[in-house]
């Protein structure tokens, strides 16, 4: 059995090294705005898109520091869109990560900048990473860009997620929410490390579909926690999806058949890894603690 917790630490360490060099300091102008981008970013994330990045680098024998640049973009990226996602005009939270969201912690004005600065730096990360050939970098970024924005990203995601509140919406079209809202990140940090390491078609076929599946999961799973735990655990506020009348896996399935669901999205994931070898385990792992994550 490979040790994901091992791993996993490893990876957070190898990522909050490279956040930390490539995010401005707080004693550097406009320090108000550079301490807001380090306090979302360093108030203890899973740092879950990074450790895909990495295991997947693993997988090809790709070194670590090759990836290292594309798994602080992906996290920075990812800390953008918990920003803007807690704002006022979003889900209106004050609490991420166990800590006062940005918005509360700073201000508003500064929660919007921060998280347009993360962007915008998540890019520049790729740009000037001289670990990667021009044509790789060129194709991250294209790629990052298209999981990020819209109509294939994230933002389309939450655009769709926001217009679906207070609606009756089927399974199709939440799935379609969520293969765009968490799917397309968690997509993109799989195959980064695929594109990077120079995997074949097939490889990269394999990977693409262990990662969709694997985004699914997550959200399946973030759907549940929601019902099933605690403020405390969570490190955000519970409960939230029903309180904001969300369509989610539980609002559509009920706890029971979310939690089927969830088990055959997680084999799913694992049948998409049988293209690959031993070599894969640490992905296998990876599957099998999203299914079972408490947190
Ligand atoms: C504002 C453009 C924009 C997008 C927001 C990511 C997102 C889209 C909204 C967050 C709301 C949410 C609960 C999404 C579901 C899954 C998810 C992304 C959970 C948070 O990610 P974790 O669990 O968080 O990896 P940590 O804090 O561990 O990094």
């Amino acid at each position: 059995m490979p040790d994901l917790t091992e791993f996993s630490k490893n990876a957070a360490r190898a990522v909050d090294a490279m956040l930390d060099e490539l995010l401005p300091k707080e004693n550097e102008e406009p320090k108000w705005l550079h301490s807001a981008m380090r306090w979302s970013t360093f108030a203890g994330g899973k740092r879950f898109r990074p450790t895909l990045v990495f295991a997947v680098a693993d997988l090809f024998d790709l070194p670590a520091e090759r990836v290292g640049r594309t798994a602080a973009a992906v996290e920075m990226v990812h800390t953008f869109s918990l920003i803007h996602d807690d704002l006022p005009a979003m889900d209106d939270d004050d609490l991420r990560r166990g800590k006062p969201t940005c918005h509360i912690k700073f201000d508003e004005a500064t929660a919007i900048l921060a998280g347009d600065a993360l962007l915008a730096l998540a890019f520049k990360a790729i740009a000037d990473d001289d670990g990667l050939g021009t044509d790789i970098r060129l194709k991250l970024i294209a790629e990052l860009a298209e999981a990020t924005g819209t109509p294939r990203g994230m933002v389309a995601g939450q655009q769709l997620d926001i217009l679906s509140e207070d609606k009756e919406i089927d399974a199709e079209e939440l799935e379609r929410i969520h293969i765009h809202k968490t799917g397309a990140l968690i997509k993109f940090s799989a195959r980064s490390a695929a594109l990077a390491a120079g995997a074949s078609v097939s490889d990269l076929a394999a990977i693409t579909e262990y990662a969709s599946k694997l985004g699914l999961l997550f959200q399946i799973t973030d759907d549940l926690l929601d019902v099933t735990q605690s403020t405390d655990v969570l490190g955000k506020t519970a409960g939230k999806d029903e309180e904001s009348r969300k369509s989610t896996y539980v609002s559509l399935y009920g706890i029971e058949h979310a939690k089927v669901l969830a088990a055959d999205t997680k084999e799913a994931a694992i049948v998409a890894l049988s293209h690959f070898d031993e070599r894969a385990e640490m992905l296998r792992a990876i599957a099998t603690a999203t299914l079972a994550r408490t947190a």
